[in-house]
């Protein structure tokens, strides 16, 4: 498939850009206060980790100080970081989420 140029006959083949949405890291931040055994249960609630999972990211963040815990559009992205800021809040946990472009 291919269109020859009017003055040469050249063919070039012609790549229709597919639209992608921007995404969205989601980042969870260590601190000295959240209990890992709280930000375990975030991380299956939120995200969908098993309980596997959710271990070894919440170890992560423990240790490096912070770890993508997912990566959403926009839309998705902004609504699990309230949705984990609004729990931390509600059990009084200092825990932090925030998000920035890929
Ligand atoms: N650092 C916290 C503790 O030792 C655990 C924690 C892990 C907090 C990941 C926040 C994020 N209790």
């Amino acid at each position: 498939e291919g269109k020859p140029d009017d003055q040469t006959g050249v063919i070039t083949k012609t790549r229709p850009k597919t639209q992608r949405p921007p995404l969205y890291k989601v980042l969870l931040l260590n601190d000295d206060y959240t209990p890992m055994e709280f930000v375990v249960h975030v991380l299956e609630r939120f995200f969908g980790m098993t309980h596997a999972q959710a271990f070894e990211v919440m170890l992560t963040v423990h240790k490096k100080g912070v770890a993508v815990v997912g990566v959403f559009p926009f839309e998705v992205a902004e609504t699990k970081v309230a949705q984990v800021m609004d729990f931390a809040r509600r059990h009084q946990h200092p825990l932090q989420c925030t998000m920035e472009k890929e």
